[in-house]
């Protein structure tokens, strides 16, 4: 075990008795949801983990110390100091070295998630490859999320609602495609476009029995250079949306941003701030109940896994 990663007793004896354990990011408690909402929906995921007969395991950077499993107290705290870092893959040794205080993104989960041997993650959407935003005075440029190469170098199942249509899903979907990255639908054929069920995009293979999921991720994993994989929960029924309200949504919000010239890094917390408050909430309530659904379903296929 890397020297650098501080684990909980709790998980550190799971993991030693080859018992069930669900890795979570925090940079969605952080950066994801706003308070209070924040700290609502990262204390769910873990009892809807737990609920499952696993053990949470949320990641971060704490004070340059990487950490895997976290108290409720430590989790308060990334979610009320606005100053913490959104922490990718690359962002982990410097910070580190620096003794930075950062949450953790998929990227840096699954790669902290796979040097602990946890081989189930849940979270709510995968980053992806942007859209080139229309009408943006700012110049076109590409920007594809770490996660997508991060998943392809860690052997963990990633379980998600696939990514938000707000970002260019059809890319997003050849970038894990090329990167060698199984996208498997979980009693879904649609790639599952995080506020609804309903894109039009097919995932690589579909499964609606858990015993046969876990099956495929262990034979995936015999093989060599195997990575990751995409696992996908679809939305909740009952609060998905349809997918033309959605692109309502995302339009507007885009030509907002536009309107007010902002691109890059804050391009995302106003898109989805603008998409929350001219939904009246109801993309918040479906990201947490999402979310926590997905770490359910990790729970599960952690238990399938582990037994
Ligand atoms: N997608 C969501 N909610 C999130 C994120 C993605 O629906 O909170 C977060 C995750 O932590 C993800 C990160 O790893 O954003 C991707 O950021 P970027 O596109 O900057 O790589
Ligand atoms: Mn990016």
């Amino acid at each position: 075990m890397n020297e650098n990663l501080l684990l909980t007793a709790e998980v550190a004896d799971a993991l030693a008795e080859n018992r069930a354990v669900v890795a979570l990011e925090s940079s969605i408690v952080a950066q994801g949801l706003p308070a209070p909402d924040n700290i609502i929906v990262g204390q769910a995921m873990q009892d809807a983990v737990r609920e499952q007969g696993a053990v949470p395991a949320m990641t971060a950077l704490l004070d340059g110390r990487l950490r895997i499993g976290l108290t409720a107290d430590e989790m308060a705290r990334l979610a009320a100091a606005p100053d913490v870092r959104k922490c990718g893959g690359r962002d982990l040794g410097p910070a580190m070295a620096l003794g930075l205080t950062g949450a953790t993104t998929v990227s840096a989960t699954v790669q902290l998630a796979a040097a602990a041997k946890i081989a189930v993650f849940g979270t709510g959407g995968i980053g992806g490859v942007h859209r080139i935003p229309a009408g943006n005075a700012a110049p076109a440029r590409v920007d594809i999320s770490a996660d997508l190469l991060a998943m392809s170098r860690a052997a963990v199942a990633v379980v998600s609602s696939g990514a938000k249509s707000l970002l260019d899903l059809p890319t997003t979907l050849e970038t894990l495609e090329a990167l060698g990255v199984p996208v498997l639908g979980f009693g879904c054929d649609r790639f599952p476009a995080f506020y609804t069920a309903e894109s039009d995009l097919s995932v690589t293979y579909r499964f609606d029995d858990l015993d046969q999921l876990a099956d495929a991720l262990r034979k995936h994993w015999s093989l060599p250079n195997a990575g990751g994989a995409l696992v996908c929960n679809p939305p909740p029924a009952d609060l998905a949306m349809a997918a033309d309200e959605v692109e309502t949504l995302v339009q507007g919000a885009n030509a907002a941003a536009a309107a007010a010239g902002i691109s890059g890094a804050p391009l995302t917390p106003f898109v989805l701030s603008h998409m929350r408050q001219a939904s009246q909430d109801q993309t918040l309530r479906l990201n947490g109940a999402l979310a926590i659904a997905n770490a359910a379903l990790a729970g599960q296929l952690a238990v399938q896994l582990a037994a």
